[in-house]
């Protein structure tokens, strides 16, 4: 479809469940051979399975919340989604959160609070955390707000709920960006679809916060420009190993590890590869390539979901995927429901 059709608000939300889910099988994992992945997405197919549900994790968890208090509240009201938050972990706390998170969202749901961004932080001695767990649950965002101000904007403050260093809630920032972007068929032309994102996050990063946790952590100056520039130029190279994906991008619990590796799946998985499937459509082949990293598979494969799927739409999702993931098929149910939220505010409301 054109940009921000109903076929890409749904591909996206959709996909993001699909990578959380079928990522999960290799969450962890230090090495993953191609051959498992593919043996396990072609188990997805088998009609005796046809029943089995592979459970979605925290990303989704989270991202649910999100999409709820958007919609509820038709904008961003951070009570509510702290609240939402702290609700669904007390709910089901066995989701697989994060070892750092889970005290945030305990003092979440304290009613005495005043302060709701406070909890975030007092986090790992109050530099707060830099997980990726902001930018897991982020895609909401950009399907809820056109301009992309306001995805910068109220994506930032919702990472910040649980996230407040800047390494961070800015990997949800970016994130969102790519999101934003891809919605709009920005994908099309990914050499400018990469230095777009680079010019935002010059912006972003040039930031006094930012620029000092980068240099208190000993990072780069801006850290994911850093990365997104070491994106464009593995994405350039006509072979480029696995190995050196993950020592140049990372595959790690981190959003500096793992945000800009699930936006250069993306942009790898474009074009068919030889190790993968001729059958496979772009979208199957990003989920794929990115479950073959090893590492924080689940959340590396959302966010690259997310983002593919923002770019080739529902169609391109195997239906046997979706049947085998919980919560696809609701996903898919109030990605429309974030559509017209989307279309309603760019006629001015
Ligand atoms: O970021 P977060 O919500 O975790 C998300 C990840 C995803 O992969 C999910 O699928 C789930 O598996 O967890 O949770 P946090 O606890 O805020 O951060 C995750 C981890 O990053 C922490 O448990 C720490 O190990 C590490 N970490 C830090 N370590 C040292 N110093 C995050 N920030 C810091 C830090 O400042
Ligand atoms: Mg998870
Ligand atoms: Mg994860």
């Amino acid at each position: 479809g054109g940009p921000a059709s109903l076929s890409r608000f749904r591909g996206a939300l959709v996909a993001a469940v699909v990578g959380d889910c079928v990522g999960g099988e290799f969450e962890g994992a230090e090495e993953v051979p191609m051959e498992n992945v593919l043996q396990h997405l072609n188990s997805l197919d088998d009609e005796t399975k046809g029943n089995s549900i592979l459970d979605y994790s925290d990303d989704t968890a989270m991202a649910r919340c999100v999409v709820q208090s958007l919609l509820t509240r038709t904008g961003f009201d951070e009570q509510d989604m702290a609240r939402r938050f702290a609700k669904e972990y007390s709910a089901s706390p066995g989701r697989g959160y994060g070892s750092g998170v889970i005290q945030v969202l305990k003092k979440l749901s304290s009613p005495q609070l005043s302060d709701v961004y406070q909890p975030a932080r007092d986090q790992f001695n109050g530099r707060g955390s830099f997980g990726n767990g902001g930018a897991m649950r982020v895609a909401p965002f950009a399907l809820a707000f056109p301009d992309i101000a306001n995805v910068k904007r109220f994506a930032r403050l919702g990472a910040m709920l649980t996230h407040s260093c800047s390494l961070g809630y800015n990997g949800a920032v970016l994130q969102a960006l790519a999101v934003h972007l891809s919605l709009q068929g920005a994908l099309d032309l990914p050499q400018e679809f990469i230095s777009k994102l680079i010019n935002e996050m010059e912006e972003v990063e040039g930031d006094k916060a930012a620029l000092n946790d980068a240099r208190i952590l000993k990072e780069a100056e801006k850290p994911f420009c850093e990365r997104l520039r070491k994106v464009r130029y593995l994405m350039n190279q006509s072979k480029v190993s696995i190995e050196e994906v993950i020592s140049e991008l990372g595959n790690g619990i981190a959003a500096l590890h793992s945000v800009p590796t699930a936006i250069f799946c993306v942009l790898h998985c474009l074009q068919p590869r030889e190790y993968l499937p001729e059958s496979y459509g772009g979208l199957e082949r990003t989920i794929a390539y990115s479950l073959a990293l090893g590492g924080d598979t689940d959340t590396i494969a959302c966010m690259a979901g997310a983002i593919a799927g923002a770019h080739y739409g529902i169609e391109a999702i195997p239906q046997s995927w979706i049947k085998c993931c919980e919560g696809a098929q609701d996903a898919d149910m109030t990605a429309e429901r974030l559509y017209m939220l989307y279309h309603q505010s760019s006629k001015g409301g």
